[in-house]
């Protein structure tokens, strides 16, 4: 049996900044060893539709969408069964069954076996269910897969999953429930040995979850001499000792979601803990003094922002020298609290924007109340133009404890700030998935993939 791992793009088209997807990791681990597996990525290559193999399986995000189900019409179109799995599925299983003969809904240890199991006798379910959250000690994610191409020069780790927050634009909740769960730490670390790795990623969505047990997990990594980034709330800048073992146990960089100036606006998104022991200032110095670099994240559109809001948060970004910022729109997803608040309040512009042709990328989904929609998305581009010029750079740049802390610190600044330019610029405006409509000639949908001459692109519509 051959099994085709995809990973869609957010487009037609591809990538520079692209990362390990590590849920294919995962599944490979997961596979039966007499299963041939091949692996495209489509941010770095073409999709192959006409490679023989007997299923594929894809992992959907809400913003890949699109790309995903016109590349599973492709596929079904010349007769391989689809599976897919991961956020978007998982929230909104029927509508991906229109387009996949299988769907996998939650995580997929203690599911993917018998799902290939299933696969080999032609039997596939239409849906499997991981209902359970289960342990995470074992996994034994198999990069070999990602051999021979060109990531970005960092290795994907996660410690953990799960967050205590509930930030109501965040799928993290919707996902993984009120669960908490974290891997041995020794398997962490043997892990990150075993990739050979010198600059690590650490992918939790707040690595803070369990105060005493990230301690022992960063007294653990000091002695690999690595350097690591994260994902971190704001909240633990109250312990500094903790932030500088963090800063002693290799992490370089850490993105904070600040997401607004305005309490108000926090306290509208459940956020008000972003500043419940200190104000943003004071945060940033424990963190910079420990001389971590910060990548700040910005969401515009809650109801207490105005078109001012733009300007004060890159000022503050510039300020506070953080050596990357993004500046969005904040984007109502399934799953989310936010958008069933949407919905209710008739405030969306389309239907399902992440399906919708007119949909364009770092555009506005919904009608905010203190500016218009063309507002927002207008704020959002100017704001991060404004954050990546040169002259931004340069002031930027000028940050001895952290952007300038050694050639190599500097080297990440420059690197970070050139490839973040690119990829804002090349993302903006952009059409999800290709341009054909779903509903029709699917395998037009997948415009740019190598067909051979001879081939017929064969009309496909939805299947039920
Ligand atoms: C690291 C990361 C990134 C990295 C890129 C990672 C990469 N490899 O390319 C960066 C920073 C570039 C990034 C960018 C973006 N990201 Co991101 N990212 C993450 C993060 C933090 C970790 C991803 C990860 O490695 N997870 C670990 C793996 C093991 O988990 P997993 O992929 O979920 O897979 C498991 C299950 O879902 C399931 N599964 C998944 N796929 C499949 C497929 C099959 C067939 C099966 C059976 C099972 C299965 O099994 C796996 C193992 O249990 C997640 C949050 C999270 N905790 O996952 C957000 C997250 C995925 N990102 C998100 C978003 C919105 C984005 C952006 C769109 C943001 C933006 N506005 O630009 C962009 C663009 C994403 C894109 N598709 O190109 C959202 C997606 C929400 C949604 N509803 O889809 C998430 C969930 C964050 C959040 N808080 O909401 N991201
Ligand atoms: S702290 Fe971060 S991961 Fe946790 S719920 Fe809020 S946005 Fe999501």
């Amino acid at each position: 049996m051959k099994l085709t791992f995809v990973r869609p793009n957010l487009f037609d088209g591809r990538s520079f900044d692209a990362m390990h997807p590590l849920c294919f990791a995962i599944l490979k681990s997961l596979t039966p060893a007499d299963v041939t597996t091949a692996f495209y990525d489509e941010r770095l290559e073409y999709i192959p539709l006409d490679d023989p193999t007997d299923l594929v399986a894809m992992t959907v995000e809400t913003y890949t969408a699109r790309r995903a189900y016109q590349i599973a019409n492709g596929y079904r179109s010349r007769g391989v069964p689809v599976v897919i799995g991961g956020y978007h599925p998982t929230f909104l299983p029927d509508e991906a069954l229109q387009f996949a003969d299988s769907v996998v809904i939650g995580d997929a240890e203690g599911v993917w076996p018998q799902v290939v199991e299933d696969a080999r006798n032609g039997r596939l379910q239409r849906i499997y269910r991981q209902d359970d959250f289960p342990p995470l000690a074992g996994t034994r994610p198999d990069r070999r897969i990602f051999k021979g191409k060109r990531y970005a020069p960092c290795t994907l780790v996660q410690y953990g999953r799960g967050c205590k927050y509930n930030c109501n634009f965040c799928s993290i909740r919707a996902f993984y429930g009120t669960v908490l769960r974290q891997r041995p730490i020794g398997e962490v670390i043997d892990e990150i040995k075993r990739s050979r790795s010198r600059a690590i990623f650490l992918v939790d969505d707040n690595i803070f979850v369990d105060i005493p047990k990230a301690k022992e997990l960063f007294e653990a990594l000091i002695p690999l001499r690595i350097s690591w980034s994260c994902q971190v709330s704001i909240d633990i800048a109250h312990d500094s000792a903790l932030v500088q073992l963090m800063a002693r146990s290799g992490c370089i960089n850490a993105l904070i979601g600040f997401e607004s100036l305005n309490p108000k606006n926090l306290a509208q998104m459940r956020k008000a803990w972003n500043l419940k022991f200190s104000d943003y200032q004071t945060s940033i110095k424990v963190f910079q003094d420990a001389g971590i670099m910060i990548y700040g994240t910005f969401l515009f559109g809650y109801d207490h922002d105005t078109v001012d809001a733009f300007d004060e948060a890159v000022d503050f970004a510039i300020g506070n020298k953080f050596y990357l910022a993004n500046f969005n729109p904040l984007t109502p997803t399934p799953g989310a609290d936010l958008y069933r608040q949407m919905e209710d309040e008739k405030r969306l512009i389309f239907d399902r924007w992440w399906l919708d042709p007119n949909f364009r990328y770092g555009h506005a989904t919904f009608h905010p109340r203190g500016m218009t929609a063309d507002e927002l998305t207008a704020g959002c581009l100017r704001a991060r133009m404004r954050f990546n010029t040169y002259g931004s750079l340069l002031r930027r740049a000028w940050a001895p404890r952290t952007n300038l802390r050694s050639p190599f610190r500097f080297g990440v600044f420059l690197l970070s700030n050139l490839i973040s330019k690119r990829e804002i610029m090349s993302k903006q405006g952009r059409q999800l998935g290709s341009a054909a409509p779903l509903e029709q000639d699917a395998a037009c949908g997948l415009a740019l993939a190598r067909r051979p001459a001879t081939a017929k692109p064969q009309a496909v519509g939805v299947s039920p």
